[in-house]
């Protein structure tokens, strides 16, 4: 392949280079581990939501054929570590300790009281059967509106299931006026809507369920582990248990999926560490997918109300955002952040003059929550966007009429928004354009019409979504101005081997994203190189000993601009090397496609002839090193703010309550694309995920709080055949935050979809009076809707109980 072949790389549709291993069943999945002497552990987990264990009786399993030991919480000292909240919200946040494995008293059902460890893995889940838990039941804390209101307490030494409280006010921040001023103002001239929406339960889904191998019979600590960020996991073990980093490698080798739910360092994690220690021996342990489903960290689950303030025309004066959000059991890793992470997005792409935040952190004795992909920032996007069509059914214009005279305009970039954020760049009106043509908005809306106007038993309806997000989670110091546990730089090196091939080791790591594809795209367009010559290396402590990890959609806009920095650093190591072999002066030198040539000659080296002659040394200039490899480490100033504009459309069957969806067109701004193919996957997956929880998806747990959605025959995760081809496009305003001006595109899908279906939905069945359908909107939730003309559709629960501040907001 010649240099100018290879010019292109960014934009191209190339096919992942991990697929081949992945397909074909060529790769490792940390449960195809297998090592020397290997012990397996299986978890005994309680039943019960909130009760005190008041025995534990192993004999019987320590009996059971090839088991070695039987091991409870009381069995260990500090070697068992504690799982870590790395995102106190607020100072005087309550916290409950976290043992991985307690031995007092259980908080939700699932967690563990004890492991057995034996030969195989199948005669240690036998075993587990035998241990036999004595315990004593307590009242269990699982309504989150009841729980706030401290009804039942899920910790009773805490005396009280408030967590945090945190606050945005934009008055007090300076940067907009009083939410509460313009709402009463509204009240006697203007608009007010005020609404309460469910963001029901859900759990993280991902196709490998979480495995951990740790291997202690070496110098180091060595763990394999299905993790998004073996980096965090390292920076924890090391942190909690005294073994320094130095002696602890973590491996995440090809992990199948985690949405968030692998962001999170677990107990599993830490009793497999804590045993493995223990015995001297390797151990693994691989959940079922039940015990996924059941004890890996859930997502969303909020309470929101909102009032919405605004001119008779539809000029938005203020906005007011009350939450209340359920932490479940324990403060995950992050959980108490999600809420904070979305307070910044409920104004999305509208010029609020007014806005007030306010979260309310609740324990319960459910699973614990945490991230779950767009962590908050679906949750804010589904109250605005449904809150929005709302409005315009008040002043009763076109909901895109409504959005467009709120939204800013593309002239107006950069815009600070009402919380402050700096908004780089940005095309409302160009998605909007695009998508409107796409999806024919004005022939499906003439339908509509025709079809209320016949009283047609098959209504449709149209959902509008218009969203943006702050993704590329990074800038260090705006994470520390929130109390976040730590910063957001990502670290690169590329190096050149001696026959002038690139490795590129990123602190990313990758678990279906695709970035050795992406990322050797961006290294052959710098360097010149073939894309095959490109090799990237990630998700090993020992291999990549710097990183932060993937979440966030922070991959490719801090990931991929530390690795394009550290690119560029080879090539500037390059040049004096080149014009030293080329007997000409450095200003001479030129660097295009691959090639070093002196300036206006037909003489010049590739780069892969300059590695070859910096690995021999024979001929180097005085003073330069032998090496072609430079790391760099990128911290961005700002987040990333990709946007754009969702249209669904909807069948209704008003008989049946039973919906199809006929189209989806969206038209994503994600700055500069680097592989439209990923990109495609990734919007096609994130688009399922939103429409997931719009239509289907919810963990559902009884009163006695066992999780009645357990296996995916209840928890009705959605195959293929349950969606649509979705039609997608792109417009482009390239971020001003990375030299790529890309921005991230791994949460979109699920951050925008889930407003557009649900305002289809009820769009659909409006001139029922139905104003709200709670999610999932189940054909018998549209039905009762329909049946009842339901203003909050199948709203059930008690009405949100008034909480304030108790402690120190932001
Ligand atoms: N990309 C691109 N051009 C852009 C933006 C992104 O080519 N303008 C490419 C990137 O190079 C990368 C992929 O798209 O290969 C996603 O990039 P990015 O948006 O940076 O997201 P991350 O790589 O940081 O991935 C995290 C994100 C999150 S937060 C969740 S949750 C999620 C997601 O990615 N979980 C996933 N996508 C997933 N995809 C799979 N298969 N499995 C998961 O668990």
């Amino acid at each position: 392949m010649t240099a100018t072949e290879v010019e292109n790389e960014i934009g191209r549709d190339r096919r992942r280079k991990e697929d081949q291993r992945l397909i074909t069943g060529r790769t490792r999945w940390t449960d195809n581990i297998v090592l020397p002497g290997m012990l397996h552990l299986a978890m005994v987990r309680s039943p019960f939501a909130h009760a005190n264990i008041t025995s534990i009786d192993t004999s019987a399993a320590k009996a059971a054929p090839n088991v070695v030991t039987v091991l409870t919480g009381s069995d260990f000292g500090e070697e068992l570590g504690v799982c870590i909240n790395a995102w106190p919200i607020t100072p005087d946040q309550v916290t409950p300790g976290h043992s991985p494995m307690p031995s007092d008293r259980v908080a939700f059902a699932g967690e563990i009281v004890a492991v057995v460890v034996a030969r195989s893995a199948a005669e240690a889940r036998d075993a587990a059967e035998l241990v036999d838990v004595e315990y004593d039941e307590l009242p269990a804390a699982l309504d989150l509106k009841k729980a706030a209101a401290d009804e039942t307490i899920a910790h009773p030494d805490l005396g009280t299931n408030k967590s945090a409280y945190w606050v945005f006010d934009s008055a007090e921040a300076g940067t907009g006026g009083s939410a509460d001023e313009a709402i009463a103002k509204a009240r006697t001239d203007g608009i007010v809507i005020e609404r309460e929406y469910r963001q029901q339960r859900l759990i993280p889904a991902f196709m490998e369920p979480r495995s951990v191998v740790v291997d202690p019979t070496g110098e180091q600590y060595v763990m394999y582990s299905a993790t998004q960020i073996p980096h965090i996991v390292r920076f924890a073990l090391a942190a909690t248990t005294g073994v320094p980093e130095s002696k602890i490698r973590v491996i995440a080798p090809d992990v199948g999926g985690g949405f968030g739910g692998k962001l999170q360092v677990t107990p599993e994690e830490w009793i497999a560490w804590a045993v493995g220690r223990r015995l001297g021996k390797p151990v693994k342990y691989t959940e079922t997918r039940s015990e996924s489903l059941l004890s890996g960290h859930h997502g969303r689950d909020q309470w929101q109300k909102l009032t919405l303030s605004a001119e008779k025309d539809g000029t938005v004066t203020g906005f007011k955002v009350e939450l209340l959000a359920d932490l479940g059991a324990y403060v995950a890793i992050v959980g108490g952040g999600v809420p904070v992470l979305g307070a910044f997005m409920f104004n999305a792409i509208y010029k609020f003059p007014a806005y007030h935040f306010a979260v309310q952190t609740v324990l319960t004795n459910k699973t614990w929550t945490d991230a779950y992909r767009g962590a908050g920032r679906p949750e804010a996007t589904y109250a605005i966007e449904r809150i929005m069509d709302e409005l315009a059914v008040e002043v009763g214009v076109d909901p895109l009429e409504i959005r467009e005279k709120n939204w800013i305009k593309h002239e107006e970039f950069p815009f600070t928004t009402v919380c402050g954020l700096e908004y780089d760049t940005g095309n409302y009106e160009a998605a909007t354009a695009k998508a409107k043509e796409m999806f024919g908005y004005d022939a499906l809306r003439a339908e509509q019409q025709q079809r209320r106007d016949s009283g047609d038993p098959v209504q449709l309806g149209i959902g509008i979504s218009t969203f943006t997000e702050m993704c590329g989670l990074a800038p260090s110091r705006v994470l520390g101005t929130l109390d976040y546990g730590a910063g957001g730089w990502e670290h690169a090196n590329v190096r050149m081997t001696p026959l002038g091939k690139v490795e590129v080791v990123t602190g990313a790591s990758a678990h279906g994203q695709g970035h050795e594809t992406a990322f050797s795209q961006i290294v052959a367009d710098r360097l010149g190189v073939p894309f095959e010559d490109v090799e990237v290396l990630h998700g090993d402590t020992q291999v990549a000993p710097r990183g932060l990890d993937t979440y966030g959609s922070r991959s490719l806009v801090v990931g991929g601009e530390a690795v394009v920095r550290a690119a560029d650093k080879v090539i500037e190591k390059a040049k004096p090397i080149a014009a030293h072999l080329l007997e000409a002066s450095i200003d001479d030198i030129d660097f295009a496609a691959g090639r070093f040539s002196v300036r206006g000659t037909d003489q010049g080296l590739g780069i892969a002839e300059i590695a070859t002659a910096v690995f021999a040394a024979h001929n180097l200039p005085d003073g330069v090193e032998p090496t072609l490899d430079s790391d760099a480490a990128y911290d961005p100033v700002n987040f990333s703010f990709p946007h754009g504009t969702h249209l669904c459309a909807m069948e209704v069957d008003t008989e049946t309550g039973a919906l199809t969806m006929r189209k989806y067109v969206c038209v994503d701004d994600i700055g500069t694309i680097i592989n439209p193919l990923i990109v495609a996957g990734q919007v096609h997956g994130g688009l399922v995920q939103g429409i997931a929880q719009a239509l289907w998806e919810e963990a559902v747990y009884d009163d006695s709080g066992t999780l009645v959605s357990g296996s995916f025959v209840d928890y009705l995760l959605p195959t293929a055949a349950d969606t649509i081809t979705f039609d997608i496009d792109h417009t482009t305003s390239p971020s001003t935050t990375n030299s790529l001006g890309t921005k991230g595109v791994g949460e979109a899908g699920t951050i925008a979809s889930t407003p557009a279906v649900v305002n289809a939905v009820v769009d659909a069945v409006r001139h029922f009076g139905v104003n709200d359908i709670q999610m999932p909107c189940t054909p018998e939730r549209v039905w009762r809707a329909i049946r009842t003309g339901g203003k909050g559709g199948a709203t059930t629960e008690a009405a949100m109980p008034h909480f304030e501040a108790e402690g120190e907001g932001a």
